[in-house]
């Protein structure tokens, strides 16, 4: 990912390049007053390289998070099943797509940031990077990363950058699909046979972990979000997320029948909240750095499709050219 040089604490940023101070207060009051920034407004430099940042990151979870969905198209248990998850792995393409055109307006290229992402210097979601064992997992996925994703997006919808705001409305509609297909899977699975529930309950039991993981890490350790929430571009901290997540999925575990995979999981009437478990920071960082079990067929896997498609790009530059050519004549 793009290294950003972010003062991290939620005082006063340090301008980078001497930035006019007059200039970063008068951007300040228009975040705080809740105004939209749009790409011709003046920014601070920091604030741009955390937003490509963070958008670019989000387009590449996106599209590397059609390849394990993709992985289980051709064995979908029907035909209505098989047309669903066609349109939900769709779905994430094109959210891919308005991503990456939110990230253009910044002024970092689709090329850059795909580069960044082929050579290993962008991230992008963990959750990605873990394999789908078997159709229970397509449930899970919807269920639980899909409802992570939602409850990480909608607030995104107020995200203080008005071209990714504005992505994030439609997104987060077709997310709420995307998570009701998920657990519409579950609950079939769960009502089926005893090996289907047992097939449900596994699936819960491996992505449990993984989708807290999501949020990323505790805010203790969160080098970017005290800026990111001061710039209003996060709304809520990790931690709120991951704890609303939580709160949000219990009670649909319960409904399903199903077991979440945590003897610490205990409702606090104190707080109002569930308690749970530590996350295994270490097996995140290490999934952070590459090292999950799929990465590297991840990497494989996209920059295949990018190589495999390049005819494409190369005739839609020829068409546009000769498109152009012919405006071009019968201007003149
Ligand atoms: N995975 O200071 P922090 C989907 C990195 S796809 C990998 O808290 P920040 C779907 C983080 O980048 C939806 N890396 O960072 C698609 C930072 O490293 P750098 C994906 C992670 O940005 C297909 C470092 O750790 N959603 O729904 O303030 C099928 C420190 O973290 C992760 C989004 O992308 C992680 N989990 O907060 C199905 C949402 N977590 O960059 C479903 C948009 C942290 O400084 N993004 N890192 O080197 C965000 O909301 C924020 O970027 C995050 C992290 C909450 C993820």
């Amino acid at each position: 990912m793009y290294t950003t040089e972010l003062d991290k604490t939620a005082t006063a940023p340090t301008p980078i390049g001497g930035e006019d101070p007059a200039l970063i207060a008068a951007f300040e009051a228009r975040v705080a007053a809740d105004e939209f920034i749009e790409p011709k407004d003046w920014m601070p430099e920091a604030y741009r390289r955390t937003l490509t940042r963070q958008i670019s990151q989000h387009a590449h979870s996106e599209i590397v998070g059609m390849l394990p969905e993709g992985n289980w198209l051709t064995r979908a248990p029907s035909l209505k099943r098989k047309a669903i998850l066609l349109a939900k792995i769709q779905d994430e393409g094109g959210h891919g797509l308005y991503l990456y055109c939110a990230a253009e307006t910044l002024g970092t290229s689709r090329e850059q940031m795909i580069d960044a992402l082929h050579s290993g210097r962008a991230k992008y979601s963990t959750i990605f990077n873990y394999p789908t064992l078997n159709w229970a997992d397509i449930g899970a996925i919807g269920w639980l990363v899909d409802g992570a994703a939602i409850m990480n997006q909608v607030p995104l919808q107020r995200t203080s950058y008005g071209p990714y705001a504005r992505a994030m409305v439609r997104v987060c509609k077709e997310e709420s699909f995307h998570q009701r297909q998920g657990f519409d899977i579950m609950l079939a699975m769960a009502n089926g046979s005893p090996a289907q529930k047992a097939m449900a309950q596994d699936a819960l039991n491996r992505w449990w972990w993984p989708s807290l993981m999501m949020f990323g890490p505790s805010d203790d350790n969160s080098p970017n979000t005290a800026q990111s929430i001061r710039w209003r571009i996060k709304r809520e901290t990790n931690d709120e997320l991951r704890q609303k997540f939580v709160d949000a999925t219990v009670p649909q575990a319960e409904l399903l029948g199903l077991t979440i995979p945590d003897p610490a999981l205990k409702w606090n009437e104190e707080r109002g909240h569930y308690d749970f478990g530590e996350i295994e920071w270490d097996e995140f960082y290490a999934v952070v750095r590459g090292e999950g079990p799929t990465a590297k067929e991840r990497m494989k896997a996209r920059r295949a499709a990018w190589n495999d498609g390049a005819w494409v790009r190369a005739a839609a530059d020829a068409h546009e050219a000769k498109r152009a050519a012919r405006s071009a004549a019968a201007a003149a």
